[in-house]
């Protein structure tokens, strides 16, 4: 039976500023719609704009840390934690309470010269457009892992979550935790967030990935990664079992994962590859995608610490996706439905 802590989840905290019907504001910078970038210099006006013009939703983001969050809904109370660097601020008490109320422990580095970070999501249609200023997040430092609260989190974990995120700022901490749970002998688990993430990052995200022996995706995260390792495909099978045959630090053949939309989800696991069916969303039961891979993510990685069978875990994933998919922003539905 699952006890304390027993995921501990790391990324960046953000607090999402969401809006819908966003057209203007993708034109207005140039996104496209269905993307997570971090903010540049021609972004920086976005988040006044959308205060000024739109009603703003403000709800708790940060990929890793929604997926932590839909992990506990379908964990025993207390199963979660959660590792960044936020600032001293208001947003980062509307992250805390967030966290309480769904039971994931908020385990934050506290950077006062910094504000929590951001996340302007503009919908559109179905779409999420994501334009991100880390603030604090980018200043985690690995100082956080020495200290005793987090130490002992990390000593007990039984599994890790990574958002491929923070290889932008904190490929080091996360090789550190990579390390370890190798050392302990639990899974680590790595998202590969963004397809910016294996265009980008690649020597980053390449120096964790040996240590991982699950890493979950979605389509254009796959291609992303493909392309950026001369793999010369672009089907997702082909490339799922690539990615799981890369070199690895660990005994075992690591578990790939890429979700497709309602597409079949992509499995491979024991150099066995499967796909696996998605119940389609009727259109008019769509709210908003932002979260939906976070919440997938979340429950694969409960499902798994609950002892599960990939192919079980996948479907809880699917579920919880679903579910997220109803709701506005990164939410699950509560009063909580049975999974
Ligand atoms: C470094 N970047 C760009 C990011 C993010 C991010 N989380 C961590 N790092 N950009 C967007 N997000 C979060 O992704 C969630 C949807 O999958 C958003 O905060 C949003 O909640």
């Amino acid at each position: 039976m699952p006890g304390q802590f027993d995921l501990v989840a790391f990324g960046n905290p953000l607090l999402d500023m969401q809006i819908r019907d966003g057209e203007e504001v993708l034109k207005k910078y140039n996104l496209k719609s269905n993307d997570a970038i971090l903010a540049e210099e021609s972004h920086q006006s976005i988040y006044e704009h959308i205060v000024e013009k739109y009603d703003v939703v403000y709800v708790a983001g940060g990929a890793a840390q929604n997926t932590a969050r839909c992990a506990q809904y379908v964990l025993p109370e207390n199963s979660t934690a959660y590792l960044g660097c936020v600032g001293d601020d208001d947003l980062a008490q509307q992250l805390r309470a967030a966290n309480d109320k769904e039971g994931l422990r908020s385990a934050y580095q506290v950077n006062k010269a910094l504000p929590t970070g951001s996340c302007a999501a503009i919908i559109s249609g179905h779409d999420r457009s994501l334009v991100t200023r880390l603030g604090a997040a980018e200043s985690f430092s690995k100082a956080h892992l020495e200290t005793p609260e987090v130490k002992k989190l990390i000593a007990e974990a039984k599994f890790f979550y990574m958002g491929g995120f923070f290889v932008t700022h904190g490929a080091e901490s996360g090789l550190i935790i990579a390390k370890q749970a190798k050392a302990n002998g639990v899974p680590f688990s790595l998202n590969l967030s963004a397809p910016f993430i294996p265009q980008f990052f690649s020597q980053q995200l390449d120096s964790i990935l040996p240590y991982a022996s699950l890493v979950i995706g979605n389509e254009s995260e796959a291609v992303a990664y493909a392309e950026a390792h001369s793999y010369g495909t672009s089907d997702l099978k082909a490339i799922a079992e690539k990615l799981a045959a890369s070199p690895s630090e660990l005994q075992g053949a690591r578990t790939v994962i890429i979700t497709h939309g309602s597409e079949p989800t992509i499995v491979v696991e024991g150099g066995r590859t499967r796909e696996i069916e998605t119940a389609k969303i009727a259109s008019e039961d769509i709210v908003d995608t932002n979260g939906a891979g976070d919440a997938f993510a979340g429950g694969v990685v409960g499902a798994l610490i609950l002892g599960k069978s990939i192919e079980e875990a996948v479907k809880v994933g699917q579920k919880l996706g679903g579910m997220c998919i109803g709701q506005v922003g990164p939410c699950l539905k509560f009063p909580k439905e049975q999974i």
